[in-house]
């Protein structure tokens, strides 16, 4: 079983990432071969700064690192310095249908948001997405419900290619956790926690101290009712529900056995506590990484070295299918 999954490069990874993201991550190196990239090319489709998105790259790889991604157990590596993954999203592009970009959510959020010019890299973002996984020819692709509709384009391109060129590619499988999938703001709950689009005060972060977390978690929003249970006329409370049966790995059945009775201060103090219990080792570690960027950089050499080895036999073989280049010669 191969594992491929991206993040972006933030220095403000957020709890719905972790949770979302990260924790499977983590887990995926006891599932198979896992293998996951810092999306430093996806970046450049919005506005950026050049020397930020480098600090950006060594903020996230000490995260992730520092969270228990272990470059023995997994191949983690920098988008950029894998060449592959542009050219087979060049080639990717003749099986993938404009209407189809078109059409996806997170293309018309982000482009809405933009004031001054949207990229066409942010329209073909989709398109490189999917030579990251395909590249790799992964069979499980660990993300956050938000990246349920471009798994599935993902899906459709590689089928599209198999159709037309011949069975290269693996068609993969989304992972998306059953429980903590859509972390929300947790000032407005209807909103899923987001590094651009949250609110500071309903945003917790991973490297937040622990003064922070409990201050956003007592201001949360929840509603004029007492009773902890999930329903949609209480995203507030389904969302510290969901939280902290995440971070406790229990149901949010279980969570609401618990706190039958108690009252939304219990409840809240209880997941600041189990938040603040999950993160504090990451943020320690994450100190101790970040000061180390030698460190940082020669682990993402390592991984990409690694990650080449792979990308490169995909890329070879979807030339010589699509008529690009000369006839490989073998032996
Ligand atoms: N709120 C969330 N709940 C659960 N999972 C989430 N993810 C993101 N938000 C939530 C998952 O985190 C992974 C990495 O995301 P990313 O850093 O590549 O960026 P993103 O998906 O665009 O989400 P962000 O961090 O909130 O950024 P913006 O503000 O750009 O939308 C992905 O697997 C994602 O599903």
């Amino acid at each position: 079983m191969r594992i491929f999954s991206g993040i972006q490069p933030t220095g403000r990874k957020h709890l719905g990432n972790y949770i979302g993201a990260i924790t499977q991550y983590v887990d995926g190196q006891d599932r198979g071969e896992a293998i996951y990239c810092i999306v430093d090319l996806h970046a450049t489709g919005v506005p950026y700064q050049p020397a930020g998105l480098r600090e950006a790259v060594y903020d996230t790889a000490a995260t992730l690192l520092a969270a228990g991604l272990d470059p023995e157990r997994c191949i983690f590596f920098r988008q950029g310095d894998v060449h592959e993954h542009t050219e087979l999203c060049w080639l990717l592009c003749s099986v993938t249908a404009w209407g189809d970009l078109n059409r996806m959510h997170q293309f018309k959020e982000k482009a809405g948001a933009e004031r001054e010019l949207v990229s066409a890299s942010l329209f073909f973002y989709p398109v490189l997405q999917a030579a990251d996984v395909l590249a790799y020819r992964a069979h499980d692709v660990p993300v956050g419900d938000d990246q349920r509709q471009h798994v599935e384009l993902m899906r459709d391109i590689a089928q599209r290619f198999n159709a037309r060129f011949g069975e290269l590619l693996v068609v993969p499988e989304h992972r998306i956790p059953e429980v903590g999938a859509r972390i929300m703001d947790l000032q407005f709950p209807e909103r899923k926690m987001s590094t651009t689009g949250g609110s500071e005060q309903g945003t917790v972060l991973v490297l937040d101290e622990p003064a922070a977390v409990s201050r956003k978690f007592r201001s949360a929003v929840t509603d004029s009712g007492t009773e902890v249970r999930r329903s949609p006329e209480k995203p507030g409370v389904s969302n510290l529900i969901e939280i902290l049966a995440a971070v406790r790995e229990a149901t949010p059945e279980q969570v609401e056995r618990e706190f039958d009775g108690s009252g939304y201060g219990a409840l809240k103090q209880a997941v600041a506590e189990a938040v603040i219990a999950r993160l504090t080792p990451v943020r320690e570690r994450y100190q101790q990484l970040r000061g180390d960027e030698a460190l940082l950089e020669r682990i993402l050499a390592d991984g990409a070295e690694k990650a080449r080895a792979i990308a490169a036999g995909t890329l070879a073989e979807v030339r010589e299918a699509m008529g690009v280049g000369p006839v490989r010669r073998r032996g």
